[in-house]
């Protein structure tokens, strides 16, 4: 039976966790610039689910922004005791962002919380910020003048087009894993990576690479200068508790 203060003990519906994948610098030491925040529902029968299993039921349940304010503050408040070099990038979903005190609640989060915006990335789809609407758009434009970053995930994915990228600012392009995957296994797939990170020049953002799982595809990307990497042969992720960078950078 299960006791009082049994830590591995769930309640009957499980509960939600955060985890945390690293992120490197692209070069040949990979120091450590940051972590991306990974929800996982830790259910007692069906065991550790991935947000896609989810994160639709809670879109169409309205309960996205409850969602994504408590991903935000559990992830800023494990990220405040990290060295102060590395950022906390979090997903934000759609619906979080059309809620008209979208950004209002990032910046309430972050002062109570103590995290400075300047270390805070909020990753939004490609998919997903051309279809948010004019004032979405906005809230996103008063977050960055606050020093919070934006990043396009799952770039290349999406179908953007080149006059929209030119139109929404964001500081950080994150390839998809999808191209990554192809380098060294189809000619293509070096080519239309090192053209991304090229294109991400161009904007003025920086670029991530994720999916990285060989040696030769982050050799390759280092060599063509993309500025992060992020993937299975660095980490994979992990429950936040055993995420403890202050100890490595101590060492
Ligand atoms: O961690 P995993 O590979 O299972 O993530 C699957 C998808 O869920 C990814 O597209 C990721 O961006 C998304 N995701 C992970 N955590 C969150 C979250 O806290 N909020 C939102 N909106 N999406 C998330
Ligand atoms: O869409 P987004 O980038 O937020 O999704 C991140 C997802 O990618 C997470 O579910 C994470 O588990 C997964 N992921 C991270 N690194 C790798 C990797 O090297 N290989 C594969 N196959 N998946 C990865
Ligand atoms: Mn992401
Ligand atoms: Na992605």
């Amino acid at each position: 039976g299960r006791m009082a203060g049994d830590d591995d003990s769930l309640p009957p519906f499980g509960r939600l966790e955060i985890f945390f994948q690293s992120v490197h610098r692209g070069d040949a030491k990979g120091t450590l610039t940051g972590a991306e925040a990974l929800l996982r529902w830790q259910h007692p029968i069906k065991g550790l689910l991935t947000p896609d299993l989810f994160i639709p039921l809670a879109e169409e349940g309205g309960l996205m922004t409850a969602l994504g304010k408590w991903v935000l503050r559990e992830a800023a408040r494990h990220a405040v005791g990290w060295p102060h070099s590395m950022s906390l990038a979090v997903n934000v979903s759609p619906s979080q962002i059309r809620h008209a005190a979208f950004d209002q609640d990032v910046l309430d989060i972050l002062s109570e919380t103590g995290l400075p915006a300047s270390r805070l990335e909020l990753e939004i789809t490609e998919a997903a910020l051309f279809r948010i609407g004019a004032e979405a758009e906005a809230a996103f434009a008063r977050l960055r003048s606050k020093g919070v970053r934006i990043a396009l995930d799952d770039f290349g994915t999406g179908f953007s087009s080149l006059s929209h990228l030119l139109h929404v600012p964001v500081d950080r392009i994150k390839i998809d894993r999808s191209f990554v995957g192809l380098i060294g296994s189809k000619a293509e797939g070096a080519a239309i990576v090192s053209a991304l990170v090229n294109l991400s020049r161009t904007l003025g953002a920086a670029a991530t690479a994720e999916g990285v799982e060989t040696e030769s595809q982050r050799d390759f990307l280092i060599a063509i200068g993309c500025q992060d990497l992020q993937g299975y042969l660095f980490s994979r992720p992990v429950p936040a508790t055993r995420f403890t960078p202050e100890l490595d950078a101590a060492e």
